[in-house]
């Protein structure tokens, strides 16, 4: 019999359960991509793990042949920390909504990050409540008049990539669902990453907040208004490949480069570079400035259950492997009665 694995196809990752997800609905992009990108990671199936708390985007488990648990609202962060902490065997993915993990289980949110635990974490951003028929959400812009903001929300929204950078994540990127080939190289050094890695994904909820990234959903005016980040390379964008970002102070512009500036007075891309340049790339937003995807942050640092593992074994070294039962029933004890 060979033991060599057999080579997986993106169809190898579907299963067989009806998708429940609206006709139209961006997530069904994110499903594809994610599938197709899979085969890449030289994984089999049994050693794939995704998890997910609420929401539609949350049904994401349900739709892999692959092990997965659909479970409580925002708390995906806690499964996947645990499970990553007694089986650093798995790939683990998790997949949440804005509402998810920025409402209920910000707290969850910003402390997986911070602790670096091995995981793949997948946003998707609809700036809505989906499951939930339309209730504004963390991401909703001031004045949008949803469900439950009839006369706009008064709120000032998160933006998901701030936040984690706020928490010093190491892998912190952007895509689009619409922007297929995009999503799918990002899902892939994402999932390469050692630590957690965030995908904010732009996903279009079509019935309860229809268009909300249009301008960079759209072939026709994407180029225009997102920019494309590469690492080493001058932040240039725009169909003609003729607008760059450079730097006024501390404040990004955008320059005509017809006008006959040069490539080196622009901004280039560092993965590697200080917190606060890649803050003010969070901060660009449309209209006034392209939106960034792509790879905003991509470094190394200690992972959480190494670090736990370690301390284990070394208390393990010490003083010989532990006795639950024996431990039960040390110090002091009592009767209820
Ligand atoms: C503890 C708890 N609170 C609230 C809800 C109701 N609820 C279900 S999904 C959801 C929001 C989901 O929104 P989002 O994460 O943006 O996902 P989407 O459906 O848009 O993919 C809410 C509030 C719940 N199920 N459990
Ligand atoms: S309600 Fe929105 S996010 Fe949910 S399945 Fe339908 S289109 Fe997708």
């Amino acid at each position: 019999m060979s033991s060599e694995l057999p080579v997986l196809k993106a169809s190898d990752f579907a299963s067989d359960q009806d998708i429940r997800w609206c006709p139209g609905c961006g997530d069904y992009s994110i499903l594809a991509q994610m599938k197709k990108m899979l085969p890449d990671l030289g994984l089999p199936q049994e050693q794939i793990v995704f998890i997910s708390g609420i929401g539609c985007s949350s049904r994401f488990p349900y739709y892999m042949n692959t092990y997965g648990m659909h479970s409580i609202h925002g708390r995906a962060p806690a499964f996947a920390t645990g499970l990553r902490v007694t089986r650093p065997d798995l790939k683990v993915f998790v997949i949440t909504g804005d509402g998810d993990s920025l409402s209920i289980g910000g707290n969850h949110f910003i402390h997986m990050l911070r602790r670096n635990v091995d995981v793949t974490m997948v946003l998707f951003n609809n700036r809505i409540y989906g499951l939930t028929k339309g209730q504004y959400s963390p991401t909703s812009p001031e004045g949008q008049v949803t469900k439950s903001t009839p006369m706009g929300s008064v709120d000032h929204p998160l933006n998901p990539i701030s936040v984690a950078l706020g928490a010093e994540a190491g892998f912190i990127a952007r895509s689009v669902d619409s922007n297929i080939k995009h999503l799918a190289a990002t899902l892939y050094r994402a999932a390469q990453h050692r630590g957690t890695s965030l995908v904010e994904v732009y996903q279009n909820c079509n019935v309860f907040n229809d268009g909300a990234f249009s301008y960079a959903q759209d072939k026709a005016t994407r180029a225009d208004t997102t920019l494309e980040l590469e690492h080493g390379k001058p932040m240039i964008f725009g169909k003609n490949r003729d607008k760059g970002v450079r730097l006024n102070g501390l404040r990004p512009e955008v320059v005509d480069l017809s006008t006959g500036i040069s490539h080196d007075d622009l901004l280039f891309h560092d993965e590697q570079a200080d917190t606060a340049l890649v803050h003010i790339l969070a901060k660009m937003r449309h209209p006034e400035m392209p939106e960034p995807i792509g790879v905003f942050r991509d470094v190394e640092k200690g992972i959480f259950e190494d670090q736990v593992r370690g301390q284990l074994n070394t208390a393990v070294e010490k003083k010989g492997a532990g006795d639950l039962v024996k431990l039960f029933a040390s110090g002091e004890t009592w009767d209820v009665e």
